[in-house]
């Protein structure tokens, strides 16, 4: 679907945050707002616990304001033109985010189209390794029921209507 994530009322929605967990711009910047300061508590307290986020991982907070009931944030590659694992690592994002979700049994997960905005990753190969990973994930695990993408610009937005 086309949109933005933070009107989602899903178990979970996925965030594309930083390693630091210390908030930013694009949907992280509209998640944080929209789920008010207890989420950048909860991501001091994950940095306290562990340090962050390492590329490629995830972990999971409550939802604060949104009407999801969770975020996952997850971190996705910087694009570098493709020389440094950047296509695993952002796959790496997807399972890893899924994995969270099928511990916690939710039925239903909300993904943005990660790395493909300030981190440069080139918006056709992320969406084919995206659609890939959940379609991967899906076949091998009873949860979660289902995966939303939420695409924010027209360009996702048709990558994913010719793909799905
Ligand atoms: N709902 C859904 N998708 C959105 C929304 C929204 N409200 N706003 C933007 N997008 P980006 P990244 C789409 O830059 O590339 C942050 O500063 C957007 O069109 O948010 O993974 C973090 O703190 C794009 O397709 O994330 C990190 O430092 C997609 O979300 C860094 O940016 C991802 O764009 C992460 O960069």
């Amino acid at each position: 679907m086309t949109g933005d994530i933070t009107g989602l009322a899903a178990d979970a929605i996925v965030n594309a945050a930083n390693s630091a967990l210390m908030g930013g711009g694009g949907v992280d910047g509209a998640i944080h707002r929209a789920a008010g300061p207890a989420l950048a508590l909860a991501c001091a307290e994950i940095r306290r616990r562990q340090g962050g986020c390492p590329v490629g991982s995830a972990v999971l907070t409550d939802g604060g304001n949104l009407p999801a009931k969770a975020v996952i944030h997850t971190v996705g590659p910087v694009w570098h033109g493709g020389g440094r694992n950047e296509p695993e690592l952002l796959r790496q994002a997807y399972l890893s985010s899924l994995a969270l979700a099928c511990d916690k049994r939710m039925q239903l997960v909300a993904f943005p189209n990660i790395s493909t905005g300030v981190y440069g990753f080139p918006k056709e190969l992320a969406a084919d390794i995206a659609i890939a990973a959940v379609g991967e994930f899906l076949a091998r695990h009873s949860w979660p029921k289902r995966v939303i993408f939420v695409c924010f610009d027209r360009e996702n937005a048709l990558l994913y209507q010719a793909r799905l």
